[in-house]
């Protein structure tokens, strides 16, 4: 662990950085609350690291190392317990036994007549969690008088995606290269990874696809499991599973086969003995992660199978082991759809009831690709008899990558938030995916935004998406704005006056985004290729839904996806009543407005603007907003450290740059199809449209 003063503000730590307590009076109460702490939950690895964590938590924040004793005596005051013990009451035995396997209880009771804090659970990991807990209560300032918290996970598999590759590049990755020093693996164990784990556990993350969906099969021969295997090493004493992105072709190219077909015998043999070599090198080897028929990527459909062949003929390998696998549903081939948006649901429903326990269908928030607003995906809550996990990006691919600061809790959780009606009112995408489906696991996943930078993100607030992702992955009921006050009280400071503008900031920040990028529903007009910047001009691609303008659809008459019943009729995937209010323009949300309907651009909103105002005055107000959040982080100058100050203050200014970019390309490209002049008011952008366009950029990550 990285403690040096030098490297106290570089962001390395991040929000584990257990400085000390500010409160002077708290912290002198935290010293006598935990003066003496027992572990009575033996001595595994996932102990030692909770052990481990806490003394070393204890000695930043509180200057100070409890005495840990090994029996409970007189003036105990902390104690962790495993599965019960006497000392407690039956009721708080039973409590403790009741939380999940990773659950954990956190409880003050009276022990020998004095206040002493319980830390309890069925299981090492969730020790391990109640840890972390407790540290965040610390880290936090809270009082730890009358403490009673009960906690169990709603979600079960917990899981970061990299999408690293084996020469350790990143596919959109922002924050340098891979973490994985394939080159030194096995033999060298970079601090690095241990790192990466606890971060991880602190939020209850507990699984991690270490290699790109788009993969590479040599992940899966000898020499590289040996290096997966002492990864998994590392994740294990911190509750992690590692799994790995299956190629699936990999019987071609790395086992010599002819075919890689599902039903073909000597393939489905390759991967059996594929799955128990595997197995033997990391024995809680979590499952595969597959992204077939997709962008190029081999799978099922090759020989005429179906995404269910595939799936289940991996499923069923990994099976006697225990794994899983997670098979997703971006899909879209070679033939260009009538709508790319209904493609997954029309590919994956007909096959609903038709997949093994053991298989999760991963599906991305929405129906085209991580867009700064979408609608959620319509296979939530359709396949009934199916185990669905939603895909979440943290890392920020069509977000201003880690230049912008965008704080992305509010856009998952208008995912999860959202009501699919698939069995009545009520029935949100976060309660979908919590029920277990014929005792399937269930599951979230986030595409992770982690790489060899120095503060592991890029941006310094790219690490509250990473944070937040883990804290909704264990409970996606939580709200946002709490998760953000935590992950800045924790990662920078306690200071009222500083949590509170800077939490404001970045619970508005999504917002602005997606007004200086695709307000009112627009999607997918980023440059092409590299997602950097606005291109809604970019027609010349050779699939029509590789272009901005099939996306936007502006003509003379207005913009917008028609996605009703008169045009692609991608509403038909939603359940009623929500399918029949997006039917039409009066009664769709006016942030999904472009997502399903073309609009005039004289149509009055519900505001009384024309489309065409709103827009232009989206525009203006998103790249305003950004102006105010470089005004309310040189408000906060002085309360943190200026090494992280000056940081965002500098990415600050280039997303200012790049938000008044946005802003004037997709107004004046705009301007040529509604021929109207700006709302009164409303400054001309300096350059004109030409000059937006010739915009070129080569060596973008
Ligand atoms: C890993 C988008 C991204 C690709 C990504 C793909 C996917 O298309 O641009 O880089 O590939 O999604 O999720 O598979």
């Amino acid at each position: 662990m990285l403690t040096s003063a030098a490297n106290a503000d570089n962001g390395y730590r991040l929000w584990l950085r257990y400085d000390p307590v500010e409160n002077v009076t708290l912290a002198r109460q935290y010293r006598q609350q935990i003066a003496s702490v027992v572990f009575e939950t033996g001595n595994s690895p996932i102990i030692q690291s909770a052990r481990t964590e806490l003394k070393n938590a204890l000695q930043g924040l509180l200057n100070y190392s409890p005495a840990f004793v090994n029996a409970p005596g007189k003036g105990l005051r902390l104690i962790f317990v495993k599965g019960g013990s006497k000392q407690l009451t039956p009721a708080l035995n039973k409590l403790i036994n009741n939380t999940s396997n990773e659950g954990y209880v956190i409880k003050t009771i009276s022990l020998n007549n004095s206040p002493c804090l319980v830390v309890g659970a069925k299981n090492d990991k969730g020790i391990l969690y109640g840890t972390f807990h407790l540290l965040r209560l610390l880290q936090t300032q809270q009082t730890l008088a009358n403490i009673n918290i009960t906690e169990s996970p709603k979600l079960q598999v917990r899981i970061l995606n990299h999408w690293d590759n084996l020469d350790r590049t990143v596919e959109r990755g922002y924050a340098g290269f891979s973490i994985w020093n394939w080159h030194k693996l096995p033999g060298y164990i970079d601090p690095r990874y241990i790192d990466y784990a606890r971060a991880n556990a602190s939020i209850g993350i507990n699984g991690a696809v270490i290699n790109n969906v788009n993969a590479n099969s040599l992940i899966l021969t000898t020499d590289y499991l040996k290096k997966n295997a002492a990864l998994a090493g590392v994740f294990r004493r911190y509750g992690i599973k590692l799994y790995l992105s299956a190629k699936f072709s990999a019987p071609i190219e790395t086992g010599g086969l002819k075919t890689a077909d599902p039903l073909d015998p000597t393939v489905k043999q390759w991967w059996q003995q594929k799955a128990d070599e595997i197995y033997r090198h990391i024995p809680d080897f979590g499952g595969f992660l597959v992204k077939a028929n997709s962008e190029g990527q081999p799978g099922p459909q090759n020989y005429g199978r179906t995404h269910a062949d595939g799936a289940n003929m991996l499923a069923d390998v990994l099976k006697p082991h225990g794994g899983i696998v997670m098979w997703r549903a971006f899909v879209y081939d070679d033939k260009t759809p009538d709508d790319r948006a209904k493609q997954a649901y029309n590919e994956f429903k007909p096959l609903d009831g038709k997949f093994r326990s053991n298989v999760i269908i991963q599906v991305k928030n929405g129906a085209i690709d991580f867009q700064p607003r979408e609608p959620f995906h319509p296979l939530f809550g359709a396949m009934t008899k199916t185990q669905i996990m939603p895909e979440f990006q943290i890392t920020q691919e069509y977000l201003g990558f880690s230049t912008h600061l965008v704080y992305l809790a509010t856009l998952f959780k208008e995912c999860l938030d959202a009501d699919t009606y698939s069995q009545g009112h009520g029935s949100t995408v976060a309660k979908i995916i919590s029920i277990p489906v014929n005792n399937s696991l269930t599951g979230i996943a986030g595409v992770a935004n982690i790489g060899t930078d120095i503060n592991w993100c890029g941006h310094p607030f790219a690490q509250a998406n990473w944070y937040a992702f883990g804290r909704l992955a264990w409970n996606p009921d939580q709200n946002a704005a709490d998760i953000a006050r935590d992950w800045l009280k924790m990662t920078f400071s306690n200071q009222p006056d500083f949590v509170k503008p800077v939490t404001s900031m970045m619970l508005a920040s999504r917002e602005t985004a997606v007004n200086y990028m695709t307000p009112l529903g627009l999607h997918h007009i980023m440059g092409t290729h590299a997602h950097y910047g606005p291109a809604p001009w970019v027609n010349n691609l050779s699939r029509a839904d590789w272009n901005p303008v099939y996306y936007h659809k502006a003509d003379s008459a207005g913009m917008g996806f028609d996605r009703t019943a008169t045009g692609s009729n991608a509403i038909a995937q939603y359940y009623p009543p929500l399918r029949d209010s997006l039917n039409k323009v009066e009664t769709t949300p006016e942030k999904y407005l472009l997502w399903f309907h073309h609009v005039g651009w004289n149509t009055h909103l519900k505001n009384g603007e024309t489309l065409w105002n709103e827009v232009v005055k989206r525009y203006y107000k998103g790249a305003a907003d950004v102006a105010g959040m470089q005004k309310t982080w040189a408000s906060v100058n002085g309360k943190i450290d200026s090494t992280r100050y000056h940081e965002v203050k500098q990415l600050l200014a280039i997303q200012a740059e790049e938000a008044v970019w946005w802003r004037n390309a997709c107004v004046l490209y705009f301007q040529t199809f509604s021929k109207l002049p700006l709302p009164a008011g409303y400054t001309k952008p300096d350059h004109d449209l030409q000059y937006y366009k010739d915009l070129k950029f080569k060596y973008l990550p």
